[in-house]
């Protein structure tokens, strides 16, 4: 049975280009407002804060883990069964768009919205989540609030991660007051949604309205610290030279070089997106670099390979710079696929909505692959402007892109939150 009711697109929208303001900036490279709002930095507990508020206002019950998620719930007719979650994350790369995670989170407030709005009671309690730190940017390991909500991650592990500046995820929870005291392992929901932006072209280029996301492709994070010898750019004959710049540019290449080779089939991408030169003068060569290398591929045999593939080049590229190269693996997830029943929910409500829709990998990483260890989980895309840019203040989906995909996540949420009773309930 298909639900009648439809979200509020411009309220969803408004709320979008409200918290799009919080950690705003003006960026000089594309003359833009992007956001700013990494993790844990006072930016980010300034978004937390206004999400929170919000919440609280739509009458939901407000709860904080030990490692700053949030989980705000709506009870359900019977609330001794599990809830139907729906959640992402409001942390941001450096140069954001408002979209990225948001919609998600804002998505999931306008679900609430709506059902308050018409009366409208579910059996199962709804609950919507923000997770701590999903994008990894600052403390170096991605989705790290689901992470520790599932187990992969342990709570001391999490809290001793470091920012470049030495500051913990602990410290840095407590600066914004965010270090909550619910138990962060969380019990399994009934189900998991989320609700997000595609990031890339695919749908877009398609005129598809809905990307129905069967799984996230693995992701494979190395930080490398390349040792060479600081030294005079003029006195220095290039025979003599410890190039620790060299060294971390043929490691580039041959990321690049690895993709051209198509050993590692035709989704892999590789990215080196952090190149720190020491000391970064123009007269000095480079005595050390600090670089990160980002792997991706949907084959997790062949993102293994690829692994193995940098690892031994780098030991290459150290032999033929005469530097030492050290790497600390820092995120590491395999392909992770999603129930294929609550695809087969978004692709119905969609036809229902008279919206199209198209299977889709997910090339970034989300909180969803991390909630599908615990219960059955789905994700619904919306596509985006300008090729679907992200991590980038031109990022765009438009208020019927988005009003699109949360009328979809609405009909799923409210479909699975009316489905009675198992015995799992009771366990
Ligand atoms: O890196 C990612 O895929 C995501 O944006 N955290
Ligand atoms: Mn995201
Ligand atoms: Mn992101």
């Amino acid at each position: 049975m298909i639900n009648k009711l439809s979200i509020d697109g411009d309220r969803l929208y408004r709320s979008l280009d409200a918290l799009g303001a919080v950690g705003a900036f003006d960026d000089p490279r594309t003359g833009l407002r992007g956001v700013c709002r990494l993790a844990l930095t006072a930016a980010d507990g300034a978004g937390r804060l206004h999400v929170v508020k919000q919440l609280r206002e739509a009458g939901l019950e407000v709860r904080i883990d030990q490692i700053g998620n949030v989980f705000a719930r709506r009870a359900g007719q019977d609330d001794r069964l599990r809830p139907v979650m729906i959640g992402s994350h409001i942390d941001s790369v450096a140069t954001a768009g408002r979209y990225d995670g948001c919609l998600g989170v804002l998505g999931g407030l306008e679900v609430v919205r709506t059902l308050n709005d018409a009366r409208r009671a579910t059996l199962r309690p709804l609950v919507v989540a923000f997770f701590t730190d999903e994008e990894g940017a600052r403390f170096g390991t991605d989705m790290l609030g689901s992470a520790v909500a599932t187990g992969r991650i342990a709570l001391e592990e999490a809290y001793a991660f470091q920012d470049r500046h030495g500051v913990s995820v602990q410290g840095a929870l407590a600066a914004i007051d965010f270090l909550g005291e619910a138990d962060p392992r969380l019990a399994a929901p009934y189900a998991y949604l989320e609700c997000h932006i595609e990031q890339g072209p695919v749908l877009r280029a398609a005129g598809v309205d809905i990307g129905v996301v069967r799984g996230v492709q693995g992701i494979c994070w190395h930080e490398v610290t390349i040792v060479g010898r600081s030294a005079h750019a003029g006195t220095t004959p290039m025979a003599l030279r410890a190039d620790a710049g060299v060294a971390a540019a043929r490691i580039n290449l041959a990321l690049r070089d690895m993709v051209a080779s198509g050993r590692f089939g035709p989704e892999f991408r590789a990215t080196m997106g952090v190149i720190l030169p020491d000391p970064g003068l123009v007269n000095v060569v480079p005595g050390q670099v600090t670089a990160t290398v980002d792997l991706r591929d949907p084959d997790t045999a062949l993102l293994d390979a690829a692994e193995a593939a940098i690892i031994a080049f780098y030991a290459e590229a150290a032999r033929m710079e005469g530097v030492t190269i050290t790497h600390r693996r820092t995120a590491r997830t395999p392909y992770v696929g999603f129930d294929q029943g609550i695809q087969d929910r978004i692709d119905a409500m969609a036809d229902a909505r008279g919206l199209s829709h198209a299977e889709i990998v997910s090339g970034a990483g989300h909180d969803a692959q991390e909630l599908a260890r615990l219960c059955p989980a789905g994700m619904v895309f919306v596509p985006g402007e300008y090729d679907g840019i992200s991590h980038n203040p031109r990022e765009l989906s438009t208020e019927g892109q988005c009003a699109n995909g949360v009328n979809v996540l609405l009909d799923v949420a409210i479909a699975l939150a009316d489905e009675p009773a198992t015995h799992e309930d009771f366990r």
